[in-house]
């Protein structure tokens, strides 16, 4: 993988393939199959994400962005002047450029994605209309470890962006550790604001991940491409079939692949078995109550600072401030 100037690509992305392959190897042997989300986001995946914001049914980056523009200004005063802003999980930068408009003048923007193409083609897209900021793109997988670039570090101090719900992503435990990670990585008195999906009724939650068009079926089916294109699979695709619905228990929406009859797929020389019916567990989408979300973040030491709603109360923005030491691990 190339680094190129006012960019950073971390040493453990260069095992980036082999982290996959190990991944699906590992979760296609489990009594129930799964794969981990974030590998949807090759770059055919990035681009059919952007497609599913634009779907009717997908109320999620609307209301973000409706909270957004309605309250920039008040957001915005969680970042001091010469701080830098962290966004993880950045994707698009529609979301950033709304902040970052009302936003003072910053050390750095430093958007971080385990795409790369996306994270490179949108900091590109955002130099000329911010042209006085420091845009330095981060490839890495933020579950991780990884360092920000030296004007991030150097700044006096550090605010994360972390919008779309994609802490929705991780089970609640691995929320816990991102948040812990998350105060690691920016460091004491910073600030965290987070984009979560609320819990809602069942009805707008299945429609958002069973769109018309189609398109959140092609998005989840695009796994089944990039194991196939990277590790060597024979998946079929006309014998998956995209099943999301909402698990009101457990406060998730599912995504799975099912697969429509008894068959047999390799994957990196690996054979794998499926019965009729049975699914690979690709996506949980947790939904959270403002409580819930605070309740989690305390217990790793993130302070609640201030939450901003849409006007149906679909989706919150929610900020936190690091008062003591970053709590450590149970
Ligand atoms: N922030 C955008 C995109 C959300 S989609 C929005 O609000 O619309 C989720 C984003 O997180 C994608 O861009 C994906 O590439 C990125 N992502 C998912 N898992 C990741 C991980 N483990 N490390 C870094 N980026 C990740
Ligand atoms: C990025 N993430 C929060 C999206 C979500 O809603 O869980 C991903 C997605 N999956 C299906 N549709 C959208």
């Amino acid at each position: 993988m190339v680094a190129l100037a006012r960019s950073t690509v971390l040493p453990s992305q260069s095992d980036d393939l082999s982290d996959f392959a190990a991944d699906v190897l590992k979760g296609l042997s489990a009594t129930r199959k799964r794969v981990p989300p974030k590998y949807f986001y090759d770059a055919i995946g990035s681009k059919l994400f952007d497609r599913i914001t634009e779907q009717p049914e997908y109320y999620p980056t609307r209301c973000e962005i409706r909270i957004l523009q309605d309250n920039a200004g008040d957001i915005a005063k969680l970042i001091p002047p010469g701080a830098a802003l962290v966004e993880f999980g950045s994707g698009s930068n529609k979301k950033a450029r709304i902040l970052l408009a009302s936003a003072p003048v910053l050390a750095a923007y430093v958007p971080v994605d385990i795409c790369g193409e996306m994270v490179e083609q949108e900091a590109a897209e955002l130099r000329p209309d911010f042209s006085y900021l420091n845009v330095h793109p981060v490839t890495a997988d933020f579950t991780q470890d990884f360092e920000l670039p030296e004007e991030a570090q150097s700044a006096p101090l550090r605010v994360g962006f972390f919008p779309g719900s994609t802490i929705g992503n991780f089970e609640p435990h691995e929320a816990a550790a991102f948040l812990r990670n998350a105060a690691k990585i920016l460091g004491p008195n910073s600030r965290l604001i987070i984009g979560a999906d609320l819990i809602k009724d069942a009805e707008v939650l299945n429609a958002a991940y069973n769109d018309e068009a189609g398109v959140t079926a092609q998005f989840n089916l695009n796994l089944l491409v990039r194991i196939n294109r990277e590790l060597g699979g024979t998946f079929n695709l006309d014998t998956f079939e995209h099943h999301a619905f909402f698990n009101r228990e457990r406060n998730r929406v599912e995504m799975h692949l099912a697969s429509l009859k008894r068959q047999k797929v390799k994957v990196a020389g690996e054979c794998f078995e499926f019965r009729a019916g049975e699914t690979i567990h690709t996506e949980n989408s947790y939904k959270y109550s403002v409580e819930s979300l605070g309740a989690l973040a305390r217990g790793v030491g993130w302070t609640p600072s201030g939450v901003w709603k849409d006007e149906k109360k679909y989706f919150s923005i929610q900020a936190f401030t690091l008062a003591g030491p970053v709590a450590p691990k149970a």
